[in-house]
């Protein structure tokens, strides 16, 4: 018997400033209507998908700042993004700028939510590798604000069991890090979804600019053979408030291949029957159980 996840990663092209909210949720659900008219299982969106990438812009005013986060979830301006997918009964991910007031200081986090084919949240997690600067940089052409805008997650990196597998999630710059991979690998993931906004320059690495694509794919491609999972990345791209973004949404197996990819900068679903089994053959293969040497690698704990 096959693990079969059919599953559309939900590229969007940009949010301009001062759209709002509402008219954000309805574009998210014309194309959950869409992945779920085609049979899909799970749609992904991506990074903070329900506003402009704020962190690109110094922001001083607390106000104004505050209207980019959501202080529930679901709240009411997104539950129709919810009735939506129970009623069609398929799973979605969803990236959103999260503001907790719950404890005894509000905190900021760049959060993912997994919800089930009911409508119930059953993952959360906060980024936890954080780009970019806190310092104002008003020389760059863009910033990357995300040292100042949020704090690294507290929830670490967890797998669900959902849609017949192990599903883990990460955020953008998690990407890059092999530690992601790894620690949701040894906790069985099977799947790996992720939503992004990477401008297509680096304000600090200018000679970098002609391998961001190549960077992308890389770190993601290698994630997934070394991992034996498959990944789901999904951009916002495009030209947002002056901001070049990458687009490369991107469906890779557990053998590394890329097996679909978004073809242009706006909104587009990017669709792939994901077999979960596949990841079977990579696991056998490297198993981890059997050939990881953690106690031959030198490493000296870290306080
Ligand atoms: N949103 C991100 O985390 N973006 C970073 C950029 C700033 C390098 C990324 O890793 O794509």
């Amino acid at each position: 018997m096959t693990r079969i996840v059919k599953i559309a990663a939900a590229q969007s092209g940009p949010i301009p400033l001062g759209v709002s909210r509402e008219t954000v949720v309805r574009r998210l659900i014309e194309k959950l209507q869409a992945a779920a008219a085609d049979g899909c299982d799970l749609i992904v969106f991506s990074e903070c998908a329900l506003t402009p990438f704020f962190p690109h812009w110094w922001i001083e005013n607390e106000e104004e700042l505050d209207q980019y986060y959501e202080l529930r979830m679901p709240n009411p301006v997104v539950q129709p993004l919810f009735d939506a997918a129970a009623a069609r009964q398929i799973a979605f991910y969803l990236g959103y700028a999260e503001l907790d007031v719950a404890g005894d200081r509000p905190r900021r986090f760049n959060t993912s939510i997994l919800v089930d084919k009911a409508g119930a949240i059953v993952g959360k997690h906060r980024k936890i590798h954080l780009p970019g600067h806190a310092d104002h940089r008003p020389d760059n052409p863009f910033q990357n604000l995300e040292k100042r805008y949020f704090e690294s997650g507290d929830l670490g990196f967890q797998t669900w069991s959902t849609l017949g597998g192990k599903v883990g999630m990460c955020i953008c710059n998690d990407r890059r890090w092999p530690e992601t991979y790894r620690v949701l690998a040894l906790q069985g993931a099977e799947l790996i979804l992720l939503g992004y906004n990477t401008p297509d320059n680096i304000p600090e690495h200018p000679e970098m600019d002609r391998l961001v694509n190549f960077h992308h794919q890389l770190c993601m491609q290698a994630g997934a053979y070394q991992n034996g999972c498959w990944i789901v990345a999904v951009a916002k791209a495009g030209v947002e408030e002056g901001v070049s973004q990458i687009g490369l949404t991107t469906i890779i197996a557990p053998s590394g291949e890329i097996k679909a990819q978004s073809q242009s900068l706006g909104d587009e679903l990017v669709v792939f029957p994901c077999d979960l089994d596949e990841s079977i053959a990579y696991r056998e293969l490297f198993d981890f159980q059997a050939n990881r040497r953690p106690h031959h690698y030198g490493l000296i704990a870290e306080s």
